[in-house]
């Protein structure tokens, strides 16, 4: 007996496949794959499901996706349950996740405050050996599957900059993916607040944070990189007249496949210098009026791959931002005359009422590209030129190690001596952003070179969750025990990722849609940019050309 049965022979529990993550993909993966007959189980680290939404409990932690693209297409899913606002907070996120399990009875399958710690594929049996720990006792298992599926997610590894003196901070320091105590705004009111970050999460705990800060509080916002933030427009759902019913679902679901976020509306197939400044003002106030992403991303169809035609979206932008900031230099540091850089091309968040937060006395901002953070101190944070101000609390709202972090967090080998960690120290590299070569069946969903942070994540699921079932299917039918990418497809898939990422104005800018918020994470793209559609065309070309660029034994 080799030492290789040994350690699977160690195995407490055999499935057919294991599923890491609890949030849209795994629930999805985990109800897909059981109808299929298979035995899975989940493991989630959380004590809940919900993924992202599950950690994520920052006061005014909300979804920019509206309600009616932010779940399942099921008719089954969405016939009883109701979303009551256009974008829901992260409650009724919950409270939807909470439906999915009552509907599909998931958390059966699903091992709760278990941490995935390793996987070894054993090519003596073709199966995976699974290498967990409980995070409340500590206790060490162990079981083997067949399929190992990594539905990790886009924002699981929480970034926090190596800022001099942290440790010495006497106040209290929470990040916003790992929010732990009181989460109610109003308890913050008297507090002297610091918040680092302006990315989408920043922005929501400023607004929620300065809004109900008393006139014995303070708020300060260190900002390096302004956010080029657009007008919600939140409302009830009950009582809109515009915004679509049950009954338009099914229609608006069929075109969320057709579009490039996998939402319900795309960008316009005109360029923005073919219309007159006249005309183009009128598409952009209409498209601002309707709050939400249509000015990003339901603008013209040259706004993020052209300069000039990005210049008159920022200009406008800019325009109606400053008009609600009162005080001149905050506006310069906020919505800056000069672009920080292309509009769109880092996200843009939705906002409620962020920018009359900074109309207030006790809030205000510091632009560290002039006035760096130079150390944490026991009170508070120490600038350049502002010197030491005090705290009670820091908030760090700094990001993620995105869409490959929660993968590369886990120890992966292949069985021939290669872990994931070298395979992609130099940058990633995938088939289909579904897979890679050398890593016999094992997947990731809503990961790398997918169209993940560029998508509406359920469609995205939706889409890659079941083009994998179809092949596991095939396999289970066929009695196939095996499936590699190929390298040479591995290669090809690169190409196409680079190419399109190269011809948008996104490279110039950095951030974590391309490894640049992290020190030493390599610099590429790591969403496929080309959109749903054309995403979703590669998938089934590659079923229907018998899986070309896979190898199945
Ligand atoms: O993280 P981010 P996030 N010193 O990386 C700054 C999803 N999400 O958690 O831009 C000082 O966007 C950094 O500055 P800069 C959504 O997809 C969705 O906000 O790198 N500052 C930036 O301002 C989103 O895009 C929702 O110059 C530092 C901020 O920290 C993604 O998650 C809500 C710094 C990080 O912003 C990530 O959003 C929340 C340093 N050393 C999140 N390092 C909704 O749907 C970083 N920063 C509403």
């Amino acid at each position: 007996m080799g030492s290789s049965s040994i350690e699977k022979n160690l195995a407490s529990e055999y499935y057919d496949a294991v599923i890491v993550g609890s949030g849209f993909s795994g629930l999805f993966m985990l109800d897909k794959l059981r109808s299929e007959g298979l035995k899975v189980t989940v493991f989630e680290t959380g004590s809940d499901i919900g993924g992202t939404w599950h950690w994520n409990r920052y006061p005014g932690a909300r979804v920019d996706t509206e309600f009616y693209v932010y779940q399942f297409t099921s008719p089954n899913l969405y016939e009883d349950f109701d979303y009551t606002e256009r974008f829901p907070s992260r409650d009724e996120v919950l409270r939807y996740f909470r439906h999915l399990d009552e509907k599909l009875d998931l958390s059966k399958d699903i091992q709760f405050n278990t941490t995935v710690e390793s996987a070894k594929f054993h090519p003596d049996d073709n199966k995976w050996l699974i290498n967990c720990s409980n995070t409340q006792t500590n206790a060490n298992s162990k079981v083997s599957a067949k399929y190992f599926i990594l539905c990790t997610g886009s924002a699981w590894k929480l970034h926090v900059p190596k800022i001099p003196g942290l440790d010495k901070f006497k106040g209290t320091v929470y990040h916003t993916s790992r929010w732990e105590g009181e989460q109610n705004a109003s308890q913050f009111g008297s507090k002297q607040i610091a918040v680092i970050g302006t990315g989408a999460s920043g922005v929501q705990v400023v607004q929620e944070l300065g809004h109900k800060l008393n006139t014995d509080g303070k708020l300060v916002v260190y900002q390096r990189t302004p956010n080029l933030a657009l007008p919600m427009k939140q409302c009830l759902v009950q009582g809109s007249t515009n915004l679509p019913k049950k009954s338009d679902f099914p229609a608006i679901y069929k075109e969320t496949r057709n579009n490039y976020a996998g939402i319900d509306y795309d960008s316009i197939p005109r360029n923005a210098l073919d219309d007159n400044q006249e005309e183009r003002r009128a598409l952009y106030e209409k498209l601002w009026s309707k709050g939400g992403f249509p000015f990003w991303v339901g603008s013209y169809q040259d706004v993020l791959f052209n300069k000039d035609a990005n210049a008159t979206a920022y200009q406008f932008w800019a325009e109606k931002t400053r008009e609600r900031i009162q005080d001149e230099r905050k506006k310069d540091i906020l919505a800056p005359l000069v672009p920080p850089h292309a509009f769109g091309t880092k996200r843009p968040s939705l906002e409620q009422n962020y920018y009359e937060v900074f109309n207030k006395d006790n809030v205000d901002v510091v632009d560290i590209r002039k006035d760096p953070i130079l150390e944490i101190t026991k009170n508070g944070i120490r600038t350049e030129n502002g010197g030491e101000t005090e705290f009670d609390v820091i908030v760090f709202a700094t990001g993620f190690d995105g869409i490959t972090g929660g993968i590369l967090n886990i120890q992966i080998e292949n069985g021939s001596g290669q872990s994931i960690q070298s395979k992609w120290g130099q940058g990633t590299s995938t088939q289909l952003g579904i897979t890679c070569s050398g890593f016999s069946n094992m997947f990731f969903l809503y990961g790398p070179q997918a169209p993940t942070a560029f998508s509406n994540a359920p469609t995205c699921c939706e889409v890659q969750g079941e083009w994998l079932t179809r092949l596991i299917g095939k396999m289970e039918k066929e009695n196939l025990k095996r499936v590699d990418a190929s390298v040479e497809a591995e290669n090809v898939w690169g190409e196409i990722v680079r190419g399109i990422w190269n011809s948008t104005l996104f490279p110039e800018t950095g951030s974590w849609y391309d490894g640049a918020n992290i020190p030493g994470k390599p610099r590429e793209p790591l969403n496929y940019a080309g959109g749903i559609p054309s995403y979703a065309k590669a998938l089934k070309e590659c079923e229907e050309n018998e899986y070309k660029g896979f190898i199945f034994q």
